[in-house]
């Protein structure tokens, strides 16, 4: 199996999970693609990147920081007058510069939401985000110390992930099952989770329980906050479109069902802005009523390319 076919399906299994590694193995493959496809002409050469770009994408529906890069590079190569033989080039450079802003967005969100972790608080995530992580990591480095109780998150128990990466640097951590989210919120002080997609409307869609999680806050009044790079904004959220939501397997929740059973297995959820108190970014605190300013006046980029 080459590495395209290997990233599919990594992806599509959730052993690559995570918008963010979604996205960052996605440029990768795309880039290693680029270097060997054989085509006569540029125009060619684009139906065939096309091609691969499109199968990338259909790995996870619910992924505009994937689907906006991955439009970004072949937007760029239309516009671009290169040759064919200098287009993997093109395409390795875009992707190097994508790799590197991630990296160092990342690294500001982490510092921004350290800075928010009061000593000795609870602080209580959902699933596994690298975004989360980053942050609790920062703060722990930086001396703070506090404790965290996190979901395991069924069906995938992507919480074991999180709760490996904690315990593995000493930060005091509690795994719960997904329905005692209503019962241990009220030892924490606040709530961080990851985001996949930031909608023109502001709303956060996240991990499926991550609603559960934002109403548990509202309710014993903590806040609730979303760590996220700005570029998973979903533009074509913009002209009316509906998120899709992924609708995963249901033989990852029950592998011999009785026959006649109905399973539904989202592997997300949509949070409402009235439930988010802001989002921490690469430009600080984002509240959601501003979202859309900031992506308009900082982020042209995450636009082009979007087709009515
Ligand atoms: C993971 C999940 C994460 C976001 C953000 O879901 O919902 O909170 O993707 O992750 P899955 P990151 O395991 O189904 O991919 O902060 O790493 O981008």
């Amino acid at each position: 199996m080459d590495f395209f076919a290997k990233v599919v399906r990594d992806i599509k299994t959730i052993k690559i999970q995570g918008a963010t590694n979604v996205a960052k193995y996605a440029v990768k493959a795309l880039k290693w693609k680029s270097q060997r496809i054989n085509a006569k002409s540029k125009r060619d050469f684009l139906i065939k990147l096309e091609k691969y770009k499109q199968t990338l994408i259909e790995t996870r529906p619910t992924e505009p920081l994937m689907r906006n890069i991955l439009r970004f590079i072949v937007h760029n190569l239309r516009r671009s007058e290169v040759s064919i033989q200098e287009i993997p080039k093109l395409i390795d450079i875009t992707a190097s510069e994508f790799l590197f802003n991630i990296k160092e967005a990342k690294q500001k969100i982490a510092k921004v939401g350290a800075r928010m972790i009061k000593k000795d608080s609870t602080i209580f995530t959902h699933c596994h985000s690298s975004t989360v992580m980053g942050i609790l990591k920062e703060a722990w480095r930086s001396g703070k110390r506090f404790n965290v109780i996190h979901t395991e998150s069924r069906p995938l128990y992507q919480g074991h992930i999180t709760a490996k990466e904690l315990t593995k640097i000493g930060i005091p951590t509690t795994m719960i099952v997904d329905s005692a989210t209503s019962t241990y919120i009220k030892k924490a002080d606040m709530a961080i989770v990851g985001a996949d997609v930031i909608t023109s409307e502001s709303s956060l869609i996240n991990k499926i329980g991550t609603l559960y999680l934002a109403l548990a806050s509202k309710r014993v009044n903590i806040p609730f906050f979303s760590a996220t790079v700005l570029a998973k904004f979903d533009p074509e959220t913009i002209f009316g479109k509906i998120e899709e939501i992924e609708m995963r397997n249901p033989k990852e929740i029950w592998k011999n069902p009785p026959k006649k059973l109905k399973i539904l297995n989202p592997a997300f959820d949509i949070t409402p802005r009235n439930l988010i108190n802001a989002y921490i970014t690469e430009e600080g605190l984002v509240t959601p009523e501003s979202v859309s300013d900031v992506i308009y006046n900082n982020y042209p980029w995450v636009l082009r390319g979007v087709r009515i």
